[in-house]
This record gives structure tokens, sequence and C-alpha cells, in this order.
């Protein structure tokens, strides 16, 4: 029967199911089709199937052209209907890993999207996590209950871990130019997945078990978060110091090897360097572990915008001052305001009883909290009103020549202004 799925897989007449239709199962879900299979995305959230039958855009990854075509051939398919999975000799979950309360894993969504494989699980298929989780998770929670109905992994169904890597809106590393690394339950689970991978991505790199997979991918984007806490608490260093970090960082960084630059910010958002650490700090800390890393990277950036507020503090008196925030989603050019700290440098500036209003051309609209805010225009007079400019995300459709002109004062959290002499800008 594994003879056969790999046959089937070889030749592409496997049926494939993607759960989870975002920024990592569509694209997964139009590169396999593309690649000759068939596939079926299974998503919760019927307007996004709506958007895939439609051939309407939400992801920046995918060429709508390719959906309109995949889903015109058939190739390409979505559903709400978890039944499609009796069918699909590989199923492949992509789902978000968010955090609960008390930065703890809460991999709710990776268990509803088990359950329901579950309940249509048969002899011959192979199954894959992508979403980012902590090691373990697969082994520990996954195996137990598809094993539960009977079927034996390995023998019966096959169960691998690969983590996700890809990078939205990177055109430099598309999804097929990313190595993909991959942790088999059993060796041919391993096998299964690099002969269908192979199809679609350069590179797959089989590492010994599941969970070495599940933290390969932990370590990324924990190597991330220390050495952004690295360079952050370098700034605070530097400021005390009469020292020039931007200058300090600019000049390492010729170093052509042993060193790799990463840059001060107002904070770390987003959905995987705040987040992807601490799934590993809590598992080893179940293992009694406390990784002292992680716990100071955590913090020392979780205190960025404090520290922000503070040195604009030491420049004028807040309650009164008009500032302006420019740019408030968690990176440039991402239109994506999931922990974004933006958004807590905002709200202690309202506690500081400053008057704060934003300009965001990704964002018309603010809600956050309490907070219902709508983007001002970025023209001379509105920026000329103002006592102070933050600019918290450099987003390169702002026009910083108009900002440099028009503005009283800037604070440059992001070394926009690199080189440009003027009293008007400090930075951070
Ligand atoms: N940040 C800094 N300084 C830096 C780099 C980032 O303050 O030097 C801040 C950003 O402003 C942002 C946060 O950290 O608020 C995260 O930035 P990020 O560049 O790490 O971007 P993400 O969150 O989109 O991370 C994703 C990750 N991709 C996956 O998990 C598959 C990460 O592994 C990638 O390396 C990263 O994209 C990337 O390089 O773009």
């Amino acid at each position: 029967m594994r003879m056969q799925l790999e046959q089937r897989i070889k030749d592409k007449s496997a049926l494939v199911c993607v759960i989870g239709l975002g920024y990592v199962g569509l694209p997964l879900a139009v590169e396999l089709a593309k690649s000759g299979y068939a596939v079926t995305g299974i998503d919760t959230d019927k307007d996004r199937v709506n958007n895939v039958k439609n051939a309407i855009p939400y992801i920046l990854d995918v060429d709508i052209e390719d959906i309109k075509r995949l889903v015109k051939s058939g190739a390409l398919s979505a559903t709400i209907d978890f039944r499609k999975l009796a069918h699909a000799d590989v199923i492949i979950i992509c789902v978000p890993t968010p955090l609960k309360r008390k930065m703890q894993p809460n991999i709710s969504y990776i268990k509803q999207a088990v359950m329901k494989i579950k309940q249509h699980l048969r002899k011959g298929q192979l199954v894959i996590l992508e979403s980012t989780t902590y090691p373990g998770t697969t082994d520990e929670v996954i195996l137990p209950l598809l094993e539960s109905t009977g079927l034996k992994c390995g023998k019966d169904f096959f169960l691998v871990f690969s983590p996700e890597r890809i990078d939205p809106g990177n055109e430099k590393f598309p999804l097929n130019k990313i190595p993909k690394v991959a942790g088999g339950v059993t060796p041919e689970s391993a096998q299964l997945f690099k002969a269908l991978y192979e199809h679609i991505i350069e590179r797959v790199v089989v590492v010994s078990s599941p969970r070495a997979a599940e933290t390969v991918k932990l370590l990324e984007n924990t190597f991330r978060l220390i050495n952004i806490g690295l360079v952050n608490e370098l700034s605070m260093m530097c400021h005390k110091m009469g020292l020039d970090v931007w200058e300090i960082i600019d000049a390492a960084k010729t170093k052509p090897f042993g060193f790799m630059p990463f840059y001060p910010g107002p904070g770390v958002g987003g959905h995987c360097i705040p987040k992807d650490p601490l799934y590993l700090y809590w598992k080893a800390k179940l293992h009694g572990f406390k990784s002292r890393f992680i716990k100071l990277a955590s913090d020392l950036n979780s205190a960025m915008p404090e520290y922000v507020v503070s040195r604009l503090r030491e420049l004028k008196p807040l309650p009164g001052a008009k500032i302006l925030v420019l740019g408030v989603t968690y990176k440039k050019d991402v239109k994506d305001l999931r922990k974004s700290p933006a958004l807590e440098v905002i709200d202690l500036l309202k506690k500081h009883n400053a008057e704060v209003s934003y300009a965001d051309p990704l964002i018309p609209y603010l809600k956050f909290e309490h907070y219902n805010l709508k983007a001002v225009d970025l023209n001379g007079e509105n920026l000329a009103r103002m006592d102070f400019v933050l600019l918290v995300t450099d987003h390169s459709q702002f026009d910083y020549e108009l900002i440099l002109k028009h503005s009283n004062k800037i604070f440059d959290t992001r070394n926009i202004y690199k080189g440009v002499k003027s009293d008007k800008i400090t930075r951070l």
C-alpha cells in the first residue's frame, strides 16, 4: 500500500488536501496544483473558500491568474467540507498556532484539524503538519490521536512534520527556492514526503524525527528574537554612551564573515518572532530547563515601546504634545497589525496625555482596545501642526522628503533618515 501511495505521488495522480488557506496553505496549494496534482483547499472560513473559487486575491504571494487557470481546469478547488479528506492521499495541515494568555502554546487549531482527519483517516494516507509548534506535538499529540483509529503509523498511514518557511512578500525567496526541512515518524513517511515536495521545492532536507524538525523552525526564529534583542539593548547602551548604534552596526556588517546585521526598532511584532520562541521556552520548561536567553530577549524586545516613549519624553513633555505616529503595521510594507509595537506606542502616548494621530498607507482605520482612529493625510499642513513625527514603521510608500521638509521634529526608530544631517532628527 505504501508502494501504491508512492506511485500515486510520483505519477501525480495523488489527491492532495490542504487544510488552512492562509499565507502558508494557499501558496502551497497553488504550487502543488501548478506542478500537476489535484488539490483541494479546505478552510472553515467560507469567505476564503469563495475567494479561491472566484479567484479573488486575498494573499500576497499568489498570482491570481494562476488561481483562475487552476480553478478553471479543476486542478485547484476549495471547500469547507472536511469529508473531502476521505478521498485524499495526502493531507497537509497549515493552520495557525497562536499563544494563549500567559504565553502558553495554543494548538487547538491543530487539534481541530487532526480530529477532522481522524474521522476520515484510511489506509494509504500521508499526513503532514506544517504549522509551527513545540517539539513533541507530532509524536505526542497527533500520532496518538490518529492511531486511536486502530490504524498504525508507518504501516497504514504516514506522518511527517515539516515547518513552513514562507516569507510573505519576499520575491527573492519564493516558496520553491526555500529548502524544506522534514522529519517523519518513520523513515518511509519522510521518503513519501520527499517524493511529493521534490516536485515543488528545489531542496528537501530530511532530519531524524518530527521533533527535530519542530525544533529547527523554533531555532530559526529564536535566533532572530535574540539577535534583535541584542541590538535593541545595544541601542539603549549606545544612547547612554553617546554612540551612534546605527553607524556601529553598519560598520560591523562590513565584516564578510561571522556577523549578520540586525537593527534596533520600536519592538518586535508579527505572528512568528514574538511567538515561536515562547513555544520552545514553554516545552523546555516542562523538561525542567528554563531558557534565560528566550526570556531575556522577549522581555527586552517587549520593553522597546516604553523605551521609545521615554526617549520622546527626554525631548519634550508629553501632556498636550501633538504627535503623529508614522506606520502602524508590525513591519514595513506588510499589511498586518498583529503584535505591532506601534499599537503599544500609541497606547502609551495616549496614557501620557499626548495628542496622538497616525498615518499609514496600508491601514486607513485603526481599531484596537478602546481606540478607534482614522489615518490622517500625510501633507505639509498636517505635518507642520505636529510637535513630533514618530517614525515607527518605515513603509516604502512614505514621502520621506515631504516629511523631513514639513515636520518640526522627527524621532526616527528605523534610521530611515540614514546619513541625513538635520537638527530636526533624533534617532533611536
Ligand atoms: N525586527 C527588528 N529588527 C530586525 C529585524 C526585525 O526590529 O533586525 C522587527 C520587525 O520590525 C518586526 C519583527 O521584528 O516587527 C519581526 O520581523 P521579521 O523580519 O522577523 O519578520 P516576520 O515576523 O515576518 O518573520 C518571518 C519569519 N518567517 C517564518 O517564520 C517562515 C522569519 O523566520 C523570517 O526570517 C522573516 O519573516 C524574514 O526574514 O522576513
